[in-house]
């Protein structure tokens, strides 16, 4: 028996699903075409790239090698000044982020700036020509820079955001990952410090246990204090670790060599300053790097704000913690930390003093070793303390006392070549 034939509306579909396809094709087609747009035209990403800057007629000084001179300041400052203008008169403006001076160097005619500059640009430029169209943005700015005489042709050279990082950890100390980013400022907020803030700061480790703070200065030298080490001075029994976790660090390092200053004297506190070599160099990352020191002549104002970062305990007796913390103090001279009713004269003038006027934040056990930090106007952190000692923690009229650090520049340079 053949079965009766259904009517079949195979060749004339359904107006509904004509019309349903139709439309879903039209949505399909406009996302796909949506999405181009938005990554070709408007998803932006940054790139970086470094090049040199040869200035013919500027004088080199010696105030020029260390970022924290006046001189050093002001010409990188002039620079950034000069060419973020340029670029934002340029048909860059709206591409070039920010530009930033990593560091000067001498010549037999002049100063050589290092410069790392960052823009925005969507996916689908062409490397090649963009390089070559910001070199004559900047081949324009030199034939107008003013009373500046420059070489001419500087090349600049598209870098990863790895190589970023790299030359400003090995040019350039005291950045935070921001400043490595060229980002917006970022504020310190809280008592718990987050991966990368405090990237100098290092626990020294007794027989595996936190036992006091560090800092490091350059990729082999840590800096501490000498009471640290009293009865404890074979570095067999000394780690070094980076990170803002004790439990879990980022890179753990033996020591191989501890050297206490000679005159230090345990009953006064006076030259509480103990540097520490390590057995191999620190890889510099983002979040681990050095911090900068300031010149011996540098004058640190009192009411001016530090903060201090340590694992050490939140009162007097109490435990090590696992997490670093950070707390803002504000500078005191020594004057007012010698009064009778603060500590009545046992300040010194290779020590510093740091606190808030009604007590409660304050380095503590454990914190010792550790860093006194202030942030400077180019947004680079300066070494100006290292956790010493003080009567107990956080009392009012007792703030913490540091080993100053402009007071022992040489002694560091003498004994570390930093
Ligand atoms: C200590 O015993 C210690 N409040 C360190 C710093 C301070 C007090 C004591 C400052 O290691």
């Amino acid at each position: 028996l053949r079965p009766a034939r259904v009517p079949s509306n195979s060749r004339f579909l359904n107006p509904c699903i004509v019309i349903f396809i139709v439309v879903a094709v039209v949505v399909i087609l406009a996302v796909i075409i949506g999405l181009l747009i938005h990554f070709l035209a408007f998803d932006q990403k940054s790139y970086f790239y470094h090049g040199d800057i040869h200035i013919l007629n500027v004088k080199y000084s010696d105030q020029l090698n260390s970022p924290a001179t006046q001189e050093y300041k002001t010409l990188s400052n002039q620079i950034e000044s000069l060419l973020s203008k340029t670029f934002k008169e340029s048909n860059f403006r709206y591409q070039f982020v920010r530009a930033r001076v990593v560091k000067l160097r001498q010549t037999d005619n002049g100063v050589i700036a290092h410069i790392v500059m960052k823009f925005k640009f969507t996916r689908n430029f062409n490397g090649a020509s963009m390089k070559k169209r910001i070199e004559s943005v900047l081949n324009h700015m030199l034939n107008n820079s003013g009373n500046w005489e420059i070489n001419p042709s500087p090349e600049i050279k598209p870098i990863t955001d790895e190589e970023t990082v790299d030359i400003f950890t090995q040019t350039s100390c005291g950045a935070r990952p921001d400043l490595i980013t060229l980002s917006e400022e970022r504020i310190i907020g809280g008592t718990k410090a987050e991966e990368g803030d405090w990237p100098w700061q290092v626990s020294l480790r007794l027989n595996n246990g936190h036992f006091c703070g560090g800092i490091l200065i350059s990729n082999s030298w840590v800096l501490s204090a000498a009471h640290c080490f009293r009865g404890k001075s074979d570095p067999r029994q000394w780690t070094a670790t980076f990170g803002i976790s004790t439990r879990f660090p980022k890179q753990i390092i033996r020591v191989q060599t501890i050297k206490v200053h000679s005159n230090y004297i345990f009953a006064t506190h006076e030259n509480d300053i103990a540097a520490v070599k390590l057995e191999r160099s620190v890889k510099f990352t983002k979040n681990i790097h050095r911090v900068c020191l300031p010149e011996a002549t540098q004058n640190i104002l009192p009411n001016s704000v530090a903060y201090v970062t340590g694992w050490g305990s939140k009162r007097y007796n109490g435990h090590s913690v696992p997490d670093l913390e950070q707390a803002q103090v504000y500078i005191i001279s020594n004057e007012v930390c010698n009064a009778p009713s603060s500590y009545n004269g046992m300040i010194s003038s290779g020590m510093i003093c740091a606190g808030v006027p009604e007590g409660g934040v304050d380095a503590c056990q454990g914190d010792s070793g550790g860093p006194l930090v202030q942030e400077d106007s180019r947004r680079l952190w300066f070494l100006v303390g290292i956790v010493s000692w003080g009567y107990q923690c956080g009392l009012p009229d007792k703030p913490g006392v540091y080993t100053r650090v402009t007071a022992y520049r040489n002694w560091i340079r003498e004994h570390t070549g930093v």
